[in-house]
């Protein structure tokens, strides 16, 4: 019974073992191993939030985020309670002692404490038993990650927003032990093809934080509109923020609201990645700023989505100027390690040009205390230490990219060929774009990041993530129905260890999360790849 003694996949391969079945049937990403637990558990209407007196705020957090998870569908009052730490869960952190005690109330238990030394910064233990279901992390990041399991092994409408009536929300008997394969697992989203509200960029959150994603990447800038306010440079939004594709009126994030995303990431235990394209991709910092181009005339602002037609001036008087104000602001907003410098399709721009502004962009992120992140065609730069590149070929034979990873530079996994969420399905998807082929569920999710680029060492793969670009995407509906089924998919890639990578167990989880969506109002592609309920 100890869930240390078999992989996930081990056990679901003797298909004899309901107890494991009840989870690996249902829980995307698959948990890293799954054992009998010592009871079912059920949420009634008695039923506490527990934590140790002594829990840091950020365990509270969990603890009130848990209770607020399960309260409306529920409609108990899931008080969280503090337990005195000499009764406390100290104790209950360990492998032998599962239960609370005797007289503790019957409840949802969180603990910090790391019962085996083993669970690292996200990792968690869910235990349950007929009085009690027990998570526990040595971070409030692994019990919010515990959390999330939980929600997805209690019935569907538990994701209901409003009262349901006549549901038993059990809590199948289990034992999980789970820690992540890969540090990064992302999620990107462009808001600069077409402007989202800050409540929208928080909807897709909440999806992300379902499947245990830690990180989301914003685009933030591009040819079709600048979207986060620069005071220095305050044209670049209130202008370069005016219109989108097609036309519409665009907008951007004042510096409070973009505070207020990192905010709710936080709470979400996500980071989130600023990205500020160049050289390329720049027209709407170049019409709102004459002064960054090399003729010292404004181009119009640009509606439409041809690529690779802009370029700062390189050589320009303003352009690192710009750059250093732009990156010294943006750093200064993000208490997140990392700091994309796009990089992408500088097809205007001449290869000498190119080098020296990717080098010179990667030396002012470092001064502004960030670790860079670029789209890969960087490695055609100087990759300084610690500088991360984000693949996105097809091919996966780049050698340029193999010789960066091979000399030390780390590499983020999205394919666009797999990972692009804007890729059509089939060809009768009427959003989304073609360039990298059709991308249906089973493409999306089998692949395997640590091989996808031969001659990339495994150890050099530091995650994974699915961009979303949004040339033809406008509304929460467009993303949702564009990021599911497949955003699942890349996160059990980044997550689940890969000796339990199935398509065909896979499969039978991934439609078990239709009803889950359904209520949570996500309308999403029904792949005939999967045999939906
Ligand atoms: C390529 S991926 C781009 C984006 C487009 C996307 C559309 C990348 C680094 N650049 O500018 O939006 O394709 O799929």
């Amino acid at each position: 019974a100890d869930a240390r003694a078999a992989s996930t996949r081990d056990r679901a391969a003797d298909g004899a073992d309901p107890a494991v079945a009840a989870v690996t049937s249902r829980v995307v990403p698959v948990p890293a191993s799954v054992g009998p637990g010592d009871g079912a558990f059920r949420i009634e209407s008695g039923t506490a939030v527990e934590l140790d007196a002594d829990s840091p705020a950020g365990a509270r957090d969990v603890a009130d985020y848990a209770a607020g998870l399960l309260r409306p569908a529920t409609g108990y009052v899931l008080p969280v309670v503090t337990v005195p730490a000499p009764r406390g869960l100290a104790g209950r952190g360990g492998t032998d002692r599962l239960a609370p005690a005797a007289d503790a109330p019957a409840g949802i238990v969180l603990a910090l404490g790391d019962p085996d030394a083993g669970l690292g910064d996200e990792g968690y233990q869910l235990r349950t038993s007929a009085t009690s279901v027990l998570i526990s992390a040595r971070t409030p990041a692994g019990l919010f990650h515990g959390v999330q399991t939980l929600r997805q092994l209690l019935p569907a409408e538990v994701e209901s927003r409003s009262a349901v009536a006549g549901t038993a929300w059990t809590v199948p008997s289990t034992t999980i032990r789970d820690v992540p394969r890969y540090a990064y697992r992302g999620a990107m989203l462009d808001v600069a093809r077409h402007f989202f509200t800050v409540a929208q960029v928080e909807r897709f959150i909440d999806e992300l934080a379902l499947y245990k994603i830690n990180t989301l990447h914003l685009h933030l800038t591009d040819d079709q509109g600048w979207r986060i306010a620069v005071d220095s440079w305050p044209r670049l939004a209130a202008y370069g923020g005016s219109t989108q594709v097609g036309g519409g009126p665009g907008g951007y994030y004042t510096q409070d609201d973009y505070r207020e995303i990192v905010r709710y990431a936080a709470a979400h235990f996500l980071d989130v990645v600023p990205e500020i394209d160049g050289p390329g991709h720049t027209n709407a910092a170049l019409a709102s700023y004459p002064a960054l181009t090399c003729d010292g005339a404004a181009p119009p602002l640009y509606t439409g989505t041809a690529v690779g037609f802009s370029s700062l001036c390189v050589a320009g008087q303003s352009t690192y100027g710009f750059l250093d104000d732009v990156i010294r602001e943006v750093a200064a907003l993000s208490p997140g390690p990392y700091l994309h410098i796009g990089g992408d399709e500088a097809q205007s721009t001449s290869a000498s040009d190119y080098v020296s502004y990717v080098d010179r962009a990667q030396q002012i992120v470092a001064a502004h205390g960030k670790t860079v992140i670029g789209w890969h065609q960087i490695v055609g730069a100087h990759p300084a230490p610690g500088t991360i590149v984000q693949y996105w070929g097809t091919a996966g034979d780049e050698q340029d990219v193999a010789t960066a990873a091979q000399n030390g530079t780390r590499v983020i996994m999205s394919p666009a060929n797999r990972a692009y969420l804007d890729m059509k399905y089939t060809a009768s998807t009427t959003l989304g774009k073609a360039w990298a082929g059709y991308v249906e569920v089973k493409p999306s999710y089998d692949w395997d990041p640590a091989t996808f680029v031969s001659g990339v060492p495994a150890a050099a793969v530091y995650g994974v993530e699915a961009p979303l670009w949004t040339e033809t995407l406008s509304t929460s509906a467009d993303l949702d129905y564009m990021a599911f089924p497949r955003l699942p998919g890349i996160a059990e890639l980044g997550w689940s260890p890969a000796d339990t990578h199935d398509w065909d167990a896979y499969r039978v989880r991934l439609a078990a999360q239709a009803p889950r969506w359904a209520a949570l109002g996500i309308g999403y592609y029904r792949s005939p790849q999967v045999d939906w309920p």
